[in-house]
Parts: structure tokens; sequence; C-alpha cells
């Protein structure tokens, strides 16, 4: 069985969150809290975090997707989520 890291990386709103959701279709790690950044995009919730799923591919390999999370004093969490990643 192999891996695959895959990061979904964007801006605030972008869609990243609701991106994993799609894919999981089951259960996720879901750090989103109430937006109190109004600026930055104007929604209910942000991810403080991030977004995560394991999700069994039909070939037995496993893809483990990882949301960043899209406002910029975030920034820092980008490399962190990225190391051992093969896609983006
Ligand atoms: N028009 C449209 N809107 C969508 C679609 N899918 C999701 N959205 C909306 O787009 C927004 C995306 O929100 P998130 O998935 O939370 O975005 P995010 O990139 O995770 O945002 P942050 O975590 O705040 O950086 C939400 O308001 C969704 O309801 C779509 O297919 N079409
Ligand atoms: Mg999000």
């Amino acid at each position: 069985m192999r891996e695959h890291k895959i990061v979904v990386l964007g801006s605030m709103g972008c869609g990243k969150s609701t991106l994993v959701r799609a894919i999981a279709a089951g259960a996720v790690i879901n750090t989103d809290v109430h937006n109190s950044d109004r600026q930055g995009a104007d929604k209910a919730s942000t991810t403080v975090a991030m977004d995560y799923a394991d999700i069994d591919l039909p070939n037995g390999d496993r893809l483990r997707l990882y949301g960043t999370p899209g406002q910029q004093r975030f920034d820092f969490l980008w490399p962190i989520l990225l190391q051992g990643a093969s896609g983006v």
C-alpha cells in the first residue's frame, strides 16, 4: 500500500475546506470557527488550523488530504503542512 499526501492551498474562502469535505464523504477533521475577519472574506466560518481526511483509494492506496488555513496570519502553517507532500 502506498500513501499519497496532497495539500490544498489557496486564499481565504476559495473553497479548500469544501473540497476536502466533498472528497472525503465521511469523517473529516475540521477546525473551522466563527469568522471575525470580514475583510478577508465575508463567510460564516474559517479554518484556524487545518482540514484533514484520509481516503482509501480503489487500488488499496491511501490518500491523506490536508487543507491549509487561508488567512494570511496563518501562513506559517503552510510549510509545516507541506512537509512530505507528494502534491498540492
Ligand atoms: N458558488 C459556489 N460556492 C461554493 C461552492 N462550493 C462551496 N462554495 C462556497 O464557497 C465558500 C468556500 O468556503 P470554504 O470551503 O470554507 O473555504 P476555505 O478556502 O476553506 O476558506 P478558509 O478556511 O476561510 O481559508 C463557502 O461559502 C461555500 O459555501 C460552489 O460549488 N459554488
Ligand atoms: Mg477552510
